[in-house]
């Protein structure tokens, strides 16, 4: 699948020398993040290149020499599919396999192989299954390619795209030329329809000829393997390097890949360089041909949610299987010490299947059920209340036990706030606009809460009158003398000598940048006429901070006597009425 340097490694004999020796050691197990398990689902496949899960999830195996065998309810079945006639040398064979969309009504399965017939090449043909074997006679030939030279870069990966058409991944037979050309589909992503014709939409219909115009990409090497994203569509190309780099490729349509005038990173204008490449060394993060990969975007998420999304993507030279991640650009190492992987799939259950040509089995990593993170199932929810009440807030979560809790305000650690509530007893507007959520942890991972937002609103400011009437407690600003007050007095100094009354309240606090401006006060006389009041200071009570007095000016327009009810408004609260007696 290979890289020219190592083009026939999986064909040396020093290379089966060691996979036996692999697969007689037991030295078959991966190494696996932490929670991961590995089940051997299969062996005794011998030079496997390629699988692919039925519609009705038997699992297709293509081996080399032109088997195609069926993995059902977990056990290999004796008879293959198929037997074909190939050539398996180097790297040619059976390799690569797809089922028609409408498969469970058709029955129809797609396979790439190289054909005996002379001059050797190429071909996609389509069968259709009578349960768990091909009818006999059924071949179709839907596509012949061009004749080989070379044994290597036969690509072979077919799969049909969102969009019902069957796309085939083609070597250039290890002539580099082949793939920046439109007169032959060698180095090329070709597109056709399901019986072989050639869609009238594809890129190049309008400037290839023939047959050359099922080309839907091209500047590619050897794209051995290459996935669709099942939920968007999307599809990445896995293009082999040579020497430097080994690719992922954004699959869209008309894009040139470069090879052979670049490989890797490229920024020439005329080629779409690949969206990730890694190189040779170290092996943790390199190697010499990238060989399968798989979106994990299943039916059934299985894995912890960060890998929805990802990428799978093997090597097989170093024999690890990577995740990359296509919002960020980025890889990060998932297993390693696979022998010889050369395809990988995800199940509709989320279990991630590879094919370990070097231990000839299928391998299957699963993330069981028993070991899952936690998981928010209820988030606590925003709270408003008023000052001096208490709020209390819930989180549940999933997960296995013991769950261990810690809640954060504003993002900090709250001290000993460590159960599924928090609860603040006496809130205070100090808490007002804070904000609250929880961490969830357990041996898997943690996991965050939404956060609850506080409000905290003031009750409204009271008058304070004398026990259980409505008088209010007040007194001359000057004389400090109660109620009857006069309507003016002489020993106001202000020019219009009109009376200010002293009135005590509570909740009457400023905030922080207020002054009496903030307080609105008025009167309001026994015909219920209203009279606006000037409010002239507001202030801590000295010695009292639950106080706060207010220093009204007596209705400028009311000349009568008798009794006004007095009234203040803060922060859009009223107050109580209390009473005032007016000479
Ligand atoms: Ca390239």
């Amino acid at each position: 699948m290979a890289s020219g340097s190592v083009s026939d490694r999986f064909i040396s004999s020093l290379l089966v020398c060691l996979c036996v020796l692999a697969v007689c050691l037991g030295i078959n197990a991966a190494t696996l993040p932490a929670g991961f398990t590995e089940t051997r689902v299969a062996t005794g496949l011998s030079n496997p290149t390629a699988m692919e899960f039925a519609p009705d999830g038997r699992l297709f195996v293509c081996l080399q020499d032109g088997r195609l065998r069926v993995i059902k309810n977990g056990a290999l079945l004796s008879t293959p599919f198929l037997s074909l006639t190939v050539d398996s040398s180097g790297e040619r064979g059976l390799l690569g396999i797809a089922f028609d969309p409408n498969f469970a009504s058709n029955n129809f399965v797609y396979v790439y192989y190289t054909a005996t017939t002379s001059p050797r090449h190429n071909r996609v043909s389509r069968f259709t299954a009578n349960g768990d074997v091909a009818v006999a006679g059924s071949e179709l030939a839907i596509l012949d390619l061009e004749n080989l030279s070379a044994t290597n870069h036969n690509g072979g990966a077919i799969h049909f795209g969102p969009d019902g058409k069957l796309y085939v991944a083609v070597g250039e037979n290890a002539v580099g030329s082949n793939s920046q050309t439109l007169n032959n589909r060698l180095g090329k992503i070709l597109r056709i329809n399901s019986d072989g014709t050639i869609p009238t939409d594809n890129p190049f219909y309008s400037t290839a000829n023939g047959n050359n115009r099922s080309i839907w990409s091209l500047g590619l090497r050897n794209p051995y393997t290459f996935a669709f994203q099942r939920t968007t569509g999307r599809m990445f190309i896995n293009d082999v390097g040579q020497s430097t780099w080994e690719e992922i490729n954004d699959g869209i349509a008309g894009s040139n890949y470069g090879w052979p005038t670049t490989e890797g990173p490229t920024t020439n204008p005329n080629f779409r360089a690949p969206i990730f490449a890694y190189g040779r060394s170290p092996s943790e993060t390199g190697g010499c041909a990238i060989t399968g990969g798989a979106f994990y975007d299943p039916v059934t998420t299985q894995f912890p949610g960060s890998y929805l999304g990802k990428y799978f993507f093997a090597d097989f030279c170093s024999g690890w299987i990577r995740l990359f991640d296509p919002a960020e650009g980025t890889a990060t190492g998932f297993a390693t010490g696979i022998s010889l992987p050369v395809d990988l799939t995800v199940s509709a259950d989320g279990s991630l299947y590879y094919l370990a040509r070097g231990a000839g089995a299928v391998f299957r990593i699963q993330y069981p059920a028993s070991q899952q993170p936690p998981s928010i199932t209820t988030h606590p929810s925003s709270q408003t209340v008023n000052e001096g009440q208490p709020a209390t807030f819930q989180v549940i979560a999933s997960g296995n036990t013991p769950l261990s809790y810690q809640w954060q305000r504003n993002t900090v650690n709250i001290s000993g706030a460590t159960l599924p509530t928090y609860t603040i007893s006496n809130t205070t507007l100090a808490d007002n606009g804070d904000t609250f959520r929880c961490v969830v942890s357990n041996a898997f991972g943690t996991a965050t809460s939404n956060e609850a937002t506080l409000t905290v609103t003031a009750p409204p400011p009271t008058l304070m009158t004398e026990a259980s009437t409505d008088r209010a407690i007040a007194f001359d600003s000057v004389t400090m003398i109660r109620d009857p007050f006069p309507l003016n007095t002489f020993l106001n100094f202000s020019s219009d000598r009109r009376t200010r009354i002293i009135m005590l309240a509570r909740n009457a606090d400023l905030l922080p940048g207020e002054n009496a401006s903030a307080i609105t006060a008025q009167a309001e006389d026994s015909l219920l006429m209203v009279y606006p009041l000037t409010v002239e200071f507001v202030g801590k009570v000295p010695g009292f901070d639950e106080f706060t007095q207010i220093v009204v000016k007596l209705p400028e327009s009311f000349a009568g006597s008798g009794d006004v009810m007095i009234t203040i408004t803060l922060h859009e609260k009223t107050s109580n009425k209390a009473r005032i007696k007016i000479q």
